[in-house]
């Protein structure tokens, strides 16, 4: 469909003749003559219109003919050599240091709302770090004695011997979309909207381990959550969220153990809040009864708001969504029927209904929302267009259960202004050229 595998011929159709020779060749070759396949080498020679067929079926390649890689030759699988182009992007000029950055995650390219381990997005303040497991400790105190009754400390293996639960939930740093609050500013949905990344995460409940220290909930209001790393990366949490069970002490992320980028060996999971609360490398919990007011709450991840003043402690990430494919930087090379694919997803829960438009958002179709929708977890939809060769302009527009809908630019910036850098959900657009170049604008 798209430039995935631009070398793919665009048609397949073959000729009732051709069929019968592929098959012929394929029989031939089992029984050990080779006339019907060198007949259609000779065929393959006379590639030309589409009408013609794709000469790759009438070959037999050298995979066809001989002994593929044994079993175990990597005890750790890896993706195919041909899927090289889907990586991991840093944006170059946005931080002075790599260990400070961003890296975004190619949304245009993955299927299905789990993003791969290897490709999940990674945003460090002071770089990252491969702890050793048997050395690393989770503190849990209180910010005075009479708060919480027994102050503990956990290695690894007590964590994980304790109850655990597995669930899937998106991360999305404050920052994602940051750059086009003012204009269309990054080429692609990777840079759009890559600090957005979905995964199953199992750990133990927080709620259990503050049961086992004895913490007086009627008195706790808040937790401090606080990293391993040199960034001191300290943050406030409402002891409602701790107490519905949702936020997790984890340390497995898609089936194995946290990746170390993500945190390895413990990260906390917040569901629905932005990502600078999902503290990595998780060392201490303190409870307490007000907010701490840590740096990176009071003087980042804040909202200027067109009065000049910053509003603080706005976490929960409101619903969003984005077309993942056709997206900006991809070509499409033939009019005819596109699928149209993206991503959304909500803070508050689950999505309730994605909306479609092709003309820049005068008309409307409900897209097909793809199971499972879960809350506050990626949900995938899809929808149907057809190209004349004609402009057009790709949008989507999210629904949550709680019956928050995504905002336009022009909706969003009445209220907001444009001078932030954190919490963009507005919708986007994507502008389809005759020449089935897709580009990032805004309308
Ligand atoms: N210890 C620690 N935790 C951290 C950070 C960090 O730099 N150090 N970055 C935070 C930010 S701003 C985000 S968006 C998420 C990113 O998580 P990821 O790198 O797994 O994608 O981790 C958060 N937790
Ligand atoms: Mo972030």
């Amino acid at each position: 469909m798209l430039n995935r595998f631009i070398q793919r011929a665009p048609e397949h159709f073959l000729s009732r003749e051709q069929i019968h020779e592929v098959r012929a060749g394929r029989r031939g070759f089992l029984a050990g003559a080779f006339a019907a396949a060198a007949a259609a080498a000779g065929h393959a020679n006379a590639q030309g219109s589409a009408a013609e067929g794709d000469a790759n079926i009438l070959n037999l390649p050298a995979h066809s003919k001989g002994l593929g890689q044994p079993v175990a030759a990597r005890g750790y699988g890896l993706p195919s050599e041909w899927e090289k182009n889907l990586q991991r992007r840093e944006s170059p000029g946005l931080t002075r240091i790599g260990q400070a950055s961003v890296s975004f995650c190619p949304l245009q390219g993955l299927f299905g709302i789990i993003t791969p381990s290897g490709l999940h997005f990674e945003r460090h303040h002071q770089g990252w770090w491969d702890i050793d497991p048997s050395k690393h400790r989770l503190m849990v105190n209180g910010s005075d004695d009479s708060l919480l009754k027994r102050p503990m400390v956990f290695g690894m293996d007590e964590l994980m011997r304790l109850p655990n639960v597995s669930r899937m939930h998106f991360i999305e740093c404050g920052a994602n979309t940051g750059m086009e609050w003012g204009n269309a500013a990054v080429p692609t949905v990777q840079y759009t909207h890559g600090m957005l990344s979905c995964s199953e995460f199992t750990g133990v409940p927080l709620r259990t381990l503050l049961e086992l220290c004895g913490v007086d909930f009627k008195r706790a209001k808040f937790i401090l959550a606080e990293g391993a790393d040199g960034s001191g990366m300290t943050r406030t949490i409402p002891m409602s969220l701790v107490m519905s069970g949702e936020v997790l002490v984890a340390y497995g992320q898609n089936g194995e153990m946290l990746r170390p980028e993500n945190g390895y060996p413990l990260r906390l999971v917040v569901p629905g809040v932005q990502g600078v609360s999902w503290v990595k490398y998780l060392r201490r919990i303190e409870v307490g009864d007000m907010p701490y007011g840590a740096k990176d709450e009071t003087i980042h991840y804040v909202d200027l708001m067109p009065d000049g003043l910053h509003r603080q402690y706005t976490s929960i990430q409101e619903v969003k969504s984005v077309v993942t494919s056709p997206s900006g930087g991809q070509v499409l090379l033939q009019k005819g029927f596109h699928n149209v694919t993206g991503l959304a997803w909500s803070g508050r829960g689950k999505i309730r209904r994605v909306d479609v438009s092709v003309d820049g958002g005068r008309n409307w179709t409900q897209a097909r929302l793809e199971g499972p929708v879960l809350s506050k977890c990626l949900t995938r939809f899809n929808a149907d267009f057809v190209w004349d060769g004609k402009p057009a302009i790709f949008q989507s527009r999210a629904v949550d259960e709680t019956g928050q809908i995504q905002p336009t630019y022009n909706e969003l910036r009445k209220v907001r202004a444009s001078r932030s850098i954190y919490h963009n959900n507005a919708i986007q657009s994507w502008s389809l050229e005759e020449n089935g170049e897709v580009k990032n604008v805004q309308v």
